[in-house]
């Protein structure tokens, strides 16, 4: 199967990498013409969780060239990975994506946060747009280089099972079967909204409080002050995604502070973003969880207190 990437920071260069080791044809979608050009003369350089380094030869376009009004591309792709963050979701790029992904090819949205699935729905009326979580960690050193930092899954599905036609999920499981046959480790999900739900959690306490204490992820509950503001944000997002539909799992908090244990050397991607003066993705994060507050008439103020502190930290 062809395969279109759109996005080429870490996790979207990952993917395209390990489809390519895979022996699969990959177009990698990037957004500026610069790294475009990179990719296509001087090739994707990857190294793999064991260390291996490996020069792998890329098909990279610009956006601009999809978002632009023309033909069919010639580049046909049988699922298409978005892996561009929240803010990146422009009305260019779902100018373009309505060109990239054919009527009828999933696409597998990897973004962090709620709130995209609505907007991609609307842009793209005829394919189906699923959920996805990935648990793979990776760092992109420069423009074209990927390093594999940690091995995870891939878990994707309809964001409820409802109205789940036989066609509809026959088409899932040769999804499923093709990224795994690729190499990727995925797992169907009939429960994605609980997924997205149990992740957004993570993410609503986990990035926000690193990004303004300027810690790592194993730093946040060492210290007493900073555990303290985790369990209160921990507490009121539980009770409004609870509110909005989050089954009610037991011991969230312990999974919490498992994976700070589990990602303990690691910087959030909101305080890399942070530091490196781009735009986090705050708005769908807490931002998400205070508009599902706005709705069901319950409090939100430590979501909007994380939300403000981010956003001066941004504007600073
Ligand atoms: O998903 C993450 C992120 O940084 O966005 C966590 C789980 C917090 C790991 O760093």
């Amino acid at each position: 199967m062809k395969y279109t990437v759109v996005g080429a920071g870490a996790i979207g260069l990952l993917y395209a990498a390990r489809l390519a080791m895979a022996g699969e044809e990959v177009l990698v979608v990037t957004r500026t013409d610069e790294q475009a050009q990179s990719l296509m003369k001087k090739g994707l350089l990857f190294k793999d969780a064991s260390g291996a380094e490996h020069g792998l030869r890329m098909a990279a376009q610009p956006v601009s060239r999809f978002s632009a009004a023309g033909g069919p591309p010639a580049f046909a792709p049988g699922c298409v990975l978005l892996a561009v963050k929240q803010p990146h979701i422009s009305e260019e790029l779902l100018r373009g994506l309505r060109r990239i992904v054919p009527a009828g090819v999933p696409l597998l949205a990897l973004q962090n946060g709620i709130g995209h699935l609505e907007r991609l729905r609307d842009a793209l009326p005829h394919s189906a747009v699923y959920a996805a979580i990935t648990t793979e960690g990776a760092l992109r050193p420069d423009m074209r280089s990927v390093i594999h930092t940690g091995i995870g899954q891939l878990t994707f599905g309809g964001w409820t099972p409802d109205n789940l036609s036989e066609g509809d999920s026959d088409a899932q499981k040769m999804l499923l079967h093709a990224l795994i046959h690729a190499g990727i480790q995925a797992i169907l999900s009939n429960d994605m909204k609980d997924q997205v739900f149990l992740k957004l959690l993570i993410n609503a306490v986990v990035n926000p409080l690193t990004a303004i204490f300027q810690v790592k992820n194993g730093e946040l509950p060492r210290d007493a002050y900073r555990a303290r503001m985790m369990r209160a944000l921990h507490d009121e997002s539980v009770a409004i995604l609870r509110a909005a539909g989050m089954a009610g799992h037991d011991g969230l908090w312990e999974r919490l502070l498992e994976v700070c244990a589990a990602t303990a050397a690691n910087e959030s991607s909101m305080l890399r973003d942070v530091r490196a003066g781009r735009a986090t993705e705050i708005s769908w994060i807490n931002g998400g969880i205070i508009r599902y507050a706005e709705r069901l008439g319950l409090p939100s103020r430590m979501n909007e207190a994380v939300l403000a502190l981010v956003e001066a930290l941004n504007a600073s």
